[in-house]
């Protein structure tokens, strides 16, 4: 064998064997990797379970605290729970009624759920009342003031209702409580809503 040739063949033999050592150094890397990246894994799943644990257990404290603050409302406005309603006198149409609750602070009544109709109801000393109601984007697509989902949420439409009788695409509540769908252009009175003020005990 000539000497270059020798030269070259213990070279490729270094190399090879420099590979296969490279190869199961990657192996090695590779494995190792996938352990901790389990390991990682499973624990970020059990910080985020106790992270959601934790807070729904705070969601819970400041709901009871919440409800241990004295909640006041201003003077012609009355309290349920932990907002304050106020009962105009005067009649509007409807866009005009949510102008003056906009002036106050507060929105046209949203109705969530059935203590708070009920509460509603017994302050309505049989007048109508214009609520934070409306169909005018598109026919039969009701939608709440505050965005509240329509759909899923409580109605007290009176039987028949709503009908769109004559182009009626704002709701009021009747003195009885029943609401129906009623032409916006009408005057009516209108109840507002907005959340009651703290005062710390
Ligand atoms: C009727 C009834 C309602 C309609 C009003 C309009 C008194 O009730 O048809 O659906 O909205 O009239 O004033
Ligand atoms: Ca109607």
């Amino acid at each position: 064998m000539k000497m270059a040739e020798t030269d070259f063949k213990m070279d490729l033999a270094q190399l090879q064997s420099n590979v296969t050592l490279l190869f199961s150094l990657m192996k090695i890397v590779e494995t190792d990797f996938k352990k901790n990246n389990a390991q990682l894994q499973s624990n970020v799943t059990g910080l985020s379970e106790k992270t959601n644990r934790s807070l729904s257990e705070l969601r819970n404290h400041i709901s009871q605290l919440k409800k241990k603050l004295l909640w006041k409302c201003s003077e012609h406005w009355r309290r349920f729970q932990q907002k304050c309603y106020y009962f105009s006198s005067d009649s509007k149409s409807w866009t005009e009624a949510q102008r003056s609750c906009a002036s106050m602070d507060a929105n046209l009544l949203v109705i969530n759920k059935p203590e708070e109709q009920g509460f509603v109801k017994k302050w309505l000393q049989h007048k109508d009342y214009w609520i934070g109601l409306t169909d005018s984007i598109a026919e039969g697509d009701w939608r709440w003031m505050d965005g509240t989902d329509y759909n899923s949420s409580v109605k007290f439409w009176k039987k028949g209702e709503p009908n769109d009788a004559s182009n009626e695409d704002c709701a009021e509540i009747y003195g009885d409580g029943g609401w129906n769908d009623q032409s916006c252009d009408a005057s009516l009175h209108w109840i507002c809503e907005k959340p009651a003020q703290f005062v710390s005990p």
